[in-house]
């Protein structure tokens, strides 16, 4: 397994990692990143911290480690957590393989986070998905009870109604995104393929739409027996809050924490008061 500090220290095994990245600390970014075989893949990862808490970010559709976490992997406590963000099979860094929306993704990205998890080392660890990364993250709590410490989801939803495709297939053509968010992606992925791959995205909602209740993973949310924590920007304008409220609802003992002035981005926006809320609810 390599594992390569930004800045371009390269270490080369496991009873390395943890004293080369406390040490290098005081000197340049603490935020290692790594690649790891995960069912075939070689999966894209970085990695901050040193705290006995594991905590795994999942990033948004077509979304990666450096376009969606940088305030996490920044800022959460290192003392208390070991922080690890991943880019998904055919996402970010982890590509090749291409992305391919087969209508099982979401279960196919929820083993491969617990798999990696398992491979870093970690033995129970706490899941936090934004958006499409939400939904693995409840998938793989309700399907890996035993691993879990906590999760915590935003921007999530648990299945498509028509208004949802309607503003899917609204931003279908990337060139009417503005420039803010089209670039970043366009730096990851490059234009055309970006275009493309977002476009097979919207194809893959559209058919999940077509099944009963649109169901993503609702029947899945009964298994979950975690602490779950939900996070909703009261002005989203991509997943609408009755999603929040649907999870609350089907997810035993969870709590919704609204933000009024957020949007799907709150965790970028509202960097400092989100990862407050999440520490303070990993830590209790
Ligand atoms: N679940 C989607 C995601 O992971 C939600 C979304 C859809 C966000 C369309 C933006 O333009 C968008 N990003």
């Amino acid at each position: 397994m390599a594992l390569f500090v930004r800045g371009g220290h390269f270490l080369k095994c496991r009873s390395d990692i943890t004293r080369a990245v406390t040490a290098l600390q005081p000197y340049c970014s603490s935020v290692a990143s790594g690649r790891q075989r995960v069912n075939g893949v070689d999966v894209y990862y970085e990695r901050t911290g040193s705290g006995n808490h594991a905590v795994l970010l999942l990033p948004g559709a077509l979304g990666s480690t450096r376009t969606d976490f940088k305030p996490q992997l920044k800022s959460l406590n290192k003392e208390c957590f070991t922080v690890v963000a991943w880019d998904p099979p055919g996402y970010g860094q982890s590509r090749p393989p291409e992305r391919k929306f087969t209508p099982d993704f979401f279960e196919r990205d929820a083993k491969d986070a617990v798999d990696l998890m398992k491979a870093l080392g970690f033995g129970k660890f706490s899941l936090l998905g934004w958006s499409d990364g939400g939904m693995t993250a409840l998938i793989a709590a309700a399907k890996n009870p035993e691993l879990m410490r906590k999760i915590v989801v935003w921007g999530a939803n648990a299945y498509v109604t028509q208004q949802d495709l309607q503003i899917y297939e609204g931003v279908r053509d990337v060139s009417g995104w503005s420039a803010r968010m089209r670039q970043p992606m366009e730096e990851v992925y490059g234009a055309e393929t970006f275009a493309r791959t977002w476009e097979a995205w919207v194809d893959c909602f559209a058919e999940f739409g077509k099944r009963p209740e649109g169901s993503v993973c609702i029947e899945v949310l009964p298994l979950i027996s975690c602490p779950t924590l939900i996070i909703h920007g009261e002005k989203d304008p991509v997943v609408p809050s009755f999603h929040a409220h649907f999870l609350l609802k089907n997810i035993k003992g969870s709590r919704l924490h609204l933000m009024p002035e957020g949007k799907h981005n709150l965790h970028l926006r509202y960097a400092d008061e989100f990862n407050k809320l999440v520490e303070d609810f990993l830590k209790e």
